[in-house]
């Protein structure tokens, strides 16, 4: 499965890193299974701790007299090779060197853009069209160091990236040059999670509760909610806190958060979905390099606030006004950029839409990482609309600006590439797709036979209810219905998810069980059966079939 690839220790180092981008650009970003292989996003550590990846083989040299740490991109892929001889070190002869003055004349791509990390130099001109964060983000440091961006940015921290990277050495930086200062920790002020969330990335924070935990409680304890965030978490001071309302013709509101107490409380109790719920299942059929959530990028909580549509109206807004109610929130880059989103403004302004302002989160105060001291909730509404840490409303004809409304969180053919996907062809993704998932047992599990009890959740978006959901234990062959609970919901209004259980007896003789679930709600949407008629670059709405494979134990 190795591909063709030569043996790693016969090569010269610029055979390797001629090998290494010949590969990167034949591979990347939908690398064949051999290359993914060495960084699979969709294994938890064997202690069934959280699974960082882990920068196996990533040796820190200390630059011999120099004070450089020289970080040698190498992932366990090249471990042998790297143990077997001399790492390439600041003092490579192979490469040319330059001075920093010299690197920062690379800053565009007339001039071909090259960047830095510890002493080495890079020239991505030919990655940046296909970076997964964007253009505008990785051309930041054009010119530049690297550090200072990864600091925020600290998934790049990661095997994989840096094998990317060192594919594009051009050179060093010349001995005399003084070492980057090491940044700050951007991360330093996060609050403290509970210990059983399975974690994603570490720097910014993105975690999932357990599966086994999932159906335990029809409202998610905020401590186990699972948490997506693309930045540091802001430490926001509710004494000094004010919400900017853009109103019409140019007139403003300027709320404290005792202003946005004095509209009337509304609670609603919504499941909130990130568009990449069960990316893993994609990645694994063809890698997205994007975060592989398991089935946990969903959860479900009661939240209490303001109506949106009361908020706007206080600013001037008529019901039938039209255009977007874009958002900003408080989380920014270096840049100054903000996390930011759109929903229409229909949604927001209809009383059944259930769009909130919310302050409090199952009866608490927000949560820091949910938003503290303010977020949208949109209930049937995809996880990224729902802005956090809100700082800004404002109505405008177009969508949100954001590169998250702009140029992520849409869905594409799986035929579409990075070479020919047009982002301006696919509309955002707002309401979501049926989707359901088995909580219970999990994957692999060996079962006695006898009494089994299968478990799992099921929502569909736009406020449609989940009606069926039916699971078969032969792998879709014969199906039987499961029992569904949750509190009732207004028809059109249900935005909360439902959790399901089956009671089955195992009869004995099986040897193996192929469960699958699957939903259907209120407009008979049903779910995919299998992932690659809907798998797509950016590894969202998943909703196919789940698929849990189970062992039975002899008697
Ligand atoms: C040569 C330099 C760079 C390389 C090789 C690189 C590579 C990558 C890769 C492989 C990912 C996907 C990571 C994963 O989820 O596993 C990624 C994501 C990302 N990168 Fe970079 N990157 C570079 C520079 C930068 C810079 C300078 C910035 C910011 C100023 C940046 C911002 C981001 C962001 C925001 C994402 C996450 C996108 C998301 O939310 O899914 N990158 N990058
Ligand atoms: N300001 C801000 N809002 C944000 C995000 C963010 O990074 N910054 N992430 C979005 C995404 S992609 C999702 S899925 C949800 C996750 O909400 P949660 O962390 O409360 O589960 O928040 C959304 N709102
Ligand atoms: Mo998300």
């Amino acid at each position: 499965m190795l591909l063709s690839r030569p043996t790693w220790s016969g090569l010269s180092t610029l055979q390797r890193t001629c090998w290494l981008r010949a590969m990167v650009q034949r591979t990347f970003p939908v690398a064949p299974l051999a290359w993914t292989r060495f960084h699979s996003h969709n294994t938890w550590n064997e202690a069934g701790g959280p699974r960082r990846r882990r920068l196996v083989g990533v040796a820190v040299v200390a630059g011999a007299g120099l004070g450089i740490g020289t970080i040698l991109a190498y992932g366990d892929l090249h471990q042998k090779a790297a143990k077997a001889e001399t790492p390439e070190s600041a003092s490579d002869p192979q490469f040319p060197t330059f001075t920093r003055q010299e690197v920062a004349r690379h800053h565009s791509e007339a001039s071909r853009v090259w960047v830095t990390y510890g002493s080495d130099v890079f020239d991505i001109t030919d990655f940046i069209e296909q970076h997964p964060g964007g253009k505008s983000k990785i051309l930041l440091a054009a010119g530049g160091a690297l550090e200072p961006f990864w600091a925020l940015y600290a998934m790049h921290n990661q095997e994989h990236v840096l094998e990317i990277l060192q594919g594009f050495k051009v050179g060093q930086l010349s001995p005399e040059e003084p070492p980057q200062p090491t940044p700050g920790d951007p991360y330093a002020d996060d609050p403290p999670r509970h210990p059983a969330l399975q974690t994603n990335t570490l720097k910014p924070f993105n975690a999932e509760p357990p599966p086994e935990l999932i159906s335990e409680n029809y409202l998610t304890p905020n401590q186990l909610f699972f948490k997506r965030n693309h930045l540091p978490v802001p430490n926001v001071d509710p004494a000094t806190y004010r919400l900017h309302v853009g109103g019409p013709r140019g007139r403003t509101l300027s709320l404290s958060l005792q202003d946005l107490k004095k509209f009337p409380k509304h609670e609603v109790t919504a499941a909130l979905q990130c568009a990449g719920n069960r990316r893993a299942e994609m990645n694994s059929l063809k890698n997205t390099n994007r975060l592989g959530w398991n089935i946990g990028a969903i959860s479900n909580a009661r939240w209490g606030g303001a109506r949106l549509r009361d908020v706007l109206m206080q600013a001037g807004y008529k019901q039938d006004d039209e255009g977007h109610v874009c958002f900003e929130g408080l989380d920014k880059d270096q840049s100054g950029t903000v996390y930011g989103a759109s929903i229409p403004f229909k949604k927001a302004m209809c009383l059944e839409g259930d769009v909130l302002l919310a302050y409090e989160m199952n009866g608490e105060e927000l949560p820091r990482d949910h938003g503290f001291p303010l977020r949208v909730l949109v209930p049937g509404i995809v996880g990224a609309r729902n802005v956090k840490w809100l700082a800004r409303i404002t109505v405008s004809p177009e969508e949100s600006p954001s590169h998250w409304q702009q140029k992520d969180y849409k869905g594409f053919s799986p035929g579409v590439t990075w070479d020919t996907v047009d982002f301006s062809k696919a509309p955002a993704i707002q309401d979501m797709p049926v989707q359901s998932a088995i909580t219970e047992p999990s994957p692999q599990t060996t079962i006695s036979p006898g009494e089994l009890t299968v478990k799992g959740y099921a929502w569909s978006g736009g406020g449609r209810r989940i009606i069926r959901v039916d699971v078969s234990l032969d792998g879709g062959k014969s199906w039987r219905e499961a029992e569904l609970t949750g509190e009732r919901q207004l028809p059109g209004r249900a935005w909360a998810w439902q959790l399901w259980q089956l009671n089955v007896s195992v009869p004995a003789g099986t040897r193996e069980l192929n469960v699958v679930c699957k939903a259907v709600d209120t407009s008979y949407n049903e779910q995919p059966d299998t992932v690659g008629p809907i798998w797509n670059i950016l590894g969202v709405l998943n909703n196919a079939w789940h698929r849990v494979h189970l062992l039975v134990a002899e008697d």
